[in-house]
């Protein structure tokens, strides 16, 4: 039986694209590639997530170790930088860096775990309630207030920072969610020892 984790980790296994989205709102959004792969010699449910601009794959301005768990009746994301990013940079697109990545190199970005729920025949999910989800950007200290949904076609989300003090939006999306659609999938390179919440280990 595949349980709901199991079926997150399979829907965040891809690569997506909005670039639909990027070339009739040129100014609006920024044509971005999102790729995530399994980490299979990592703990089950750690996923490297990379962001990069079209233009530039191989520079990733945002690149994460995520960890799906379930916790009680839950399903979590956590959010891990990585040391020296740079020295991963790219990995998801030649895999064979991806086993490089190890437990030491990861910190967990406290306060920015995301909380995800069933939604049709997908998810939806929000970073953890408490504004503690800090993010430096453009000289200034922002909460993060964030959202995405995801299934079998693709993904959207909404990241937005806020001033501590004033709440006001600093940076993020003005217009509404980015529009991903689903490119690839690598839900095949989840590695079946990874029981991913299965309630029988031998099922
Ligand atoms: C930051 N985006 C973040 C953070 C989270 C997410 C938790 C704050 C922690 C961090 O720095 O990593 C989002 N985490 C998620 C999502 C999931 C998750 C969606 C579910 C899979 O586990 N984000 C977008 C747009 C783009 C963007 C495509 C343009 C606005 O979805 C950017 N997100 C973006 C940026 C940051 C961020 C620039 C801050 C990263 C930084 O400056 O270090």
């Amino acid at each position: 039986m595949s349980t709901p984790l199991n079926r997150l980790v399979q829907l965040l296994c891809g690569s997506f694209t909005n670039d639909e989205q990027a070339f009739e709102n040129p100014p609006l959004y920024a044509h971005i590639n999102v790729t995530v792969r399994p980490l299979p010699h990592l703990a089950e449910g750690m996923l490297l997530l990379e962001q990069a601009y079209a233009l530039a794959p191989a520079e990733p301005y945002r690149i994460r170790v995520l960890h799906a768990c379930a916790e009680g009746e839950n399903l979590h994301i956590r959010n891990h930088a990585l040391r020296d990013a740079e020295r991963f940079w790219g990995a998801t697109l030649q895999p064979e860096k991806l086993p490089t990545i190890h437990a030491p190199d990861l910190q967990l970005l406290e306060g920015c775990t995301y909380i995800v729920t069933p939604q049709g025949s997908g998810f939806s999910g929000e970073v953890e309630p408490g504004c503690r989800c800090m993010v430096e950007r453009k000289g200034r200290t922002s909460y993060l207030v964030s959202r995405f949904e995801i299934d079998q076609n693709g993904m959207s989300t909404i990241d937005r920072g806020h001033d501590p003090d004033s709440h006001e939006q600093i940076w993020g999306s003005l217009a509404g969610p980015f529009l991903f659609r689903r490119v690839e999938n690598y839900a095949a390179e989840i590695p079946s020892h990874w029981g991913l919440g299965t309630s029988d280990p031998s099922a």
